[in-house]
């Protein structure tokens, strides 16, 4: 567990905090090895260095190319201490164990940045310190591997808290972030390399990931693309066996995401059925069965589940293959298919039938997204609200049932481009309005759509009339929460926290709605 510290070696490009690095574990008495430039520095402040070229008897070479590529270092960093074979190897080849490596790799990133010409990019291409820093961290049970200038600090308040020994979970963390820095230098030279030479087609440039398919095209025709996996094997439409139909398309791939992401969401509920289009859904529900959850989805909106994605929240049964039928479906994804169910898909050759193995859980991770010169990088959003979170506002309370049509409505919110409003009623959306830059015109479009409907399907009043709305963002005005009160909705849910919240709880009472608030947003871009 706890592993004494006695031997390091330092060699880093970004000579920042070296010198104290070298003093504080000099005055711990840990023996210090170093490379050409980074010994000299602790040299020249007085610090007892031993040259790496000294422990491997073999000088630097070829311009530094080979410094410590070399048995005695790669040894010292692998070795497991306590297998007997390999302590005997250490003691037949003459080499020491390193117990802390303190690498910083040669500054690619910076040198392709000020526009270096391509030879010397290629110069700047470190091979010994990644070399090192993956045996260190592979080593991590004996090994402490430090890569950025930030940890220093962190390292000697470890030392000083452990009697100068580190522990697994500290070597731990260091090593998943030696991996890191490993994986985003070869990134790094793989995406420079591309502009290089003019090579950037997906399937080359994309170096996160396992590839798992090269598309025909991406979200247009003009673009090429492809389709990685991370490697975490999570259920997903990545991880998904497809049964019939043609190869999956970028907007498939991507729809059909945001569809069993959003399906999943309802792990614990009832037969639920959600139908999205262009990353939106168009239609949620639950039902007594599978089939009546997917008829009362299409219903939400029929126009827009033309041509869309279904996800299902329980494995395919034959009543709902033939449901979904009905229709022109792109994707059908679920937890399983039985017999009947793929029997009656067969018939339609295009329709692609996925299936996972369960639903996607709510796991820590990140998102992250492409912007000019660089890369956002959050966590996921898997913010849940239970009706403990909820706050009355509003002199009326919300009934049983608009409290939990409200906590459904809030799920599906969260799914729906920003700003995003959800009617919902008896557990079915009724309107869906995403992705609009006012907030008011989200909750007009998602009433006006089911005005449409009504008319479509000759429905005695409008599905609004009664409902219940959920909007991702508080209303910042009274307008938006008027206009779905002039569509029906008796009972509203949003985060709160607007400047104008009395307003517009002033607004609701006057409305005579019931609203709560969640405390938390849902922004979906
Ligand atoms: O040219 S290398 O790929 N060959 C090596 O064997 C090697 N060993 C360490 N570069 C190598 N290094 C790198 O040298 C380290 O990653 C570090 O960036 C740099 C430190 O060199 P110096 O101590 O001479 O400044």
């Amino acid at each position: 567990e706890l592993v004494p510290l006695k031997r390091a070696l330092l060699s880093v490009s970004d000579k920042t905090g070296l010198i104290e690095l070298g003093q504080a574990l000099a005055g711990r008495g840990v023996e210090i090895l170093s490379t050409g430039g980074s010994a000299k520095a602790l040299r020249d402040a007085g610090i007892e260095v031993r040259d790496v070229s000294e422990v491997t008897g073999s000088p630097e070479m070829m311009d530094g190319r080979v410094k410590t590529l070399h048995p005695r270092i790669h040894g010292g960093l692998l070795a497991l201490r306590d297998d007997p074979a390999h302590a005997q190897a250490m003691e037949d080849h003459g080499i020491g164990a390193i117990d802390l490596l303190v690498v910083n790799l040669y500054p690619f990133e910076a040198t392709v940045a000020r526009g270096a010409d391509y030879a010397e990019a290629v110069e700047n291409i470190d091979i010994g310190g990644p070399a090192m820093i993956r045996a260190g961290a592979k080593n991590h049970d004996y090994v402490t591997v430090m890569v950025d200038v930030e940890d220093y600090a962190a390292l000697l308040v470890e030392l000083d808290d452990n009697g100068g020994q580190t522990s697994r979970a500290f070597r731990q963390t260091l090593a998943q972030r030696a991996y890191a820095r490993t994986a985003a230098y070869d990134a790094a030279v793989s995406s420079w390399m591309a502009g290089a030479i003019g090579d950037v087609a997906p399937r080359r440039r994309a170096v996160a990931g396992m590839l798992k398919q090269t598309m025909r095209y991406g979200e247009n025709p003009h673009q090429s693309a492809a389709f990685y996996t991370d490697g975490s094997n999570r259920p997903g439409v990545a991880t998904a066996t497809q049964h019939q139909g043609k190869e999956l398309s970028y907007n498939n791939i991507n729809d059909t995401d945001a569809a069993f992401e959003l399906v999943s969401e309802f792990a614990d509920a009832g037969p639920t059925c959600v139908i999205v289009k262009h990353a939106n859904p168009c239609g949620v529900a639950q039902g007594g069965t599978l089939a009546e959850a997917y008829g009362r989805a299409y219903d939400c909106d029929r126009v827009s589940a033309f041509g869309g994605i279904v996800a299902l929240n329980r494995p395919l049964d034959e009543e709902t293959a033939r449901a979904i039928t009905g229709i022109f479906t792109e994707v059908v994804i679920a937890p399983g298919a039985n017999d009947a169910a793929r029997e009656v898909f067969a018939a339609k050759k295009n329709l692609r039938l996925l299936t996972t193995e369960g639903l996607a859980a709510a796991v820590p991770g990140l998102t992250w997204r492409q912007v000019s010169g660089g890369y956002l990088v959050q966590d996921r959003d898997i913010g849940q609200v239970t009706e403990a979170d909820l706050k009355v506002v509003t002199k009326l309370s919300p009934t049983d049932e608009q409290l939990r049509d409200l906590l459904f409505a809030w799920t599906v919110a969260k799914h729906v481009k920003s700003n995003a409003i959800v009617y919902a009623k008896g557990g079915a959306t009724v309107g869906v309005g995403a992705g609009q830059m006012s907030r008011v015109d989200s909750t007009r479009i998602a009433a006006r759509k089911a005005q449409d409907m009504a008319e479509a399907l000759d429905l005695p009043e409008t599905p609004t009339v009664g409902s219940v709305v959920a909007s991702d963002a508080f209303f910042p005005f009274p307008d938006g929460l008027l206009a779905a009160a002039g569509a029906g909705a008796r009972a509203v849910i949003q985060p709160g926290g607007s400047v104008r919240d009395d307003a517009v709880i002033e607004a609701a009472d006057e409305a005579g709605l019931a609203m709560v608030f969640t405390g938390q947003r849902h922004f979906r871009h």
